[in-house]
C-alpha cells in the first residue's frame, strides 16, 4: 500500500467550485496548495460519466503523487485502479469491500459514534472518517454533530489508526479543534477547498496550520 499522508484530505464537490473556475482546475490548484489526499466524492454522476470523470482526477493526482480515493462506489474504484475506496455507514460493508478491494488497498469509513469507530477498527479499516464535527451546508445531516469532545470522545476510545475529522471544518475552527485533541491525523474539508476563490492559497494557509499539530509520514 501506497505511504499516505492524511494531513489535508480534500473531499471533492463540483456543485461548490465558483462560477468562473472548473472543477478539475479548482482541483489541480489544492494539490498545487499542498492537499495530501482526494476524494470524489460525487453523489449525482451516472456510473459511466462518473468513470470518465475519475480518469481526468486520477491523471491530475498522479502527477502530484497524491493518493485517490473513491466514495461510496467500489466498482468505480475497481475499474479506474484507484488507491483506496471511502465508505459510509449504509454502504458496502466493510468485510466485502474489503474482499473485493484486496489489502492492498486502501478502505475508509464514516464513523460517528464510539461503536461504530470500534467495529470498523476491528473489520480492519485503514482510517476513519470522523463526523460531522459541526454543521455543514454542504450535506444534510441525519446524525448529531459531535464537537470537538465528541471527536476526542471516539479517539480516546479506539486504538491510535489514521483518521481525519470532517464538517464545517474552516481554518480557525480547525485549529481550535486540533489545539484541543490528541491523536487526530488530519482534516477533511469540502466547501473550504471547492468554493474558494483561490484554493491553492487556501489550502496553503490550512497545510501550514495542520503542519504545526500534526505528524505524519
Ligand atoms: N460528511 C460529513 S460532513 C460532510 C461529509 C461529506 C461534508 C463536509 O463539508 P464541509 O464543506 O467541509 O463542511
Ligand atoms: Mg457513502
Amino acid at each position: 500500500m501506497v505511504t499516505v499522508d492524511y494531513s489535508l484530505y480534500l473531499v471533492t464537490d463540483s456543485s461548490l467550485v465558483p462560477h468562473d473556475l472548473t472543477f478539475l482546475g479548482q482541483i489541480e490548484k489544492a494539490l498545487e496548495g499542498g492537499v495530501t489526499l482526494v476524494q470524489l466524492r460525487e453523489k449525482d454522476l451516472d456510473t459511466g460519466p462518473f468513470i470518465e470523470l475519475a480518469y481526468k482526477v486520477k491523471a491530475l493526482t498522479r502527477q502530484f503523487n497524491v493518493p485517490l480515493i473513491i466514495n461510496d462506489r467500489i466498482d468505480v474504484a475497481l475499474a479506474i485502479d484507484a488507491d483506496g475506496v471511502h465508505i459510509g455507514q449504509d454502504d458496502m460493508p466493510l468485510t466485502q469491500a474489503r474482499q473485493l478491494f484486496g489489502n492492498d488497498k486502501i478502505i475508509g469509513v464514516s464513523c460517528n459514534t464510539i461503536e461504530e469507530a470500534q467495529i470498523a477498527v476491528h473489520q480492519g479499516a485503514d482510517y476513519l472518517g470522523i463526523g460531522a464535527v459541526w454543521n455543514t451546508a454542504t450535506k444534510k445531516l441525519t446524525k448529531k454533530t459531535l464537537g470537538i469532545q465528541g471527536v476526542q470522545d471516539i479517539l480516546a476510545a479506539i486504538p491510535p489508526i489514521p483518521n481525519v475529522v470532517i464538517g464545517g471544518i474552516k481554518l480557525d475552527n480547525g485549529k481550535e479543534l486540533l489545539e484541543n485533541t490528541t491523536g487526530v491525523s488530519g482534516l477533511s474539508i469540502v466547501s473550504g477547498i471547492m468554493a474558494a476563490p483561490d484554493a491553492k492559497k487556501a489550502c496553503k494557509e490550512l497545510l501550514s496550520m495542520i503542519r504545526n499539530y500534526v505528524v505524519n509520514p
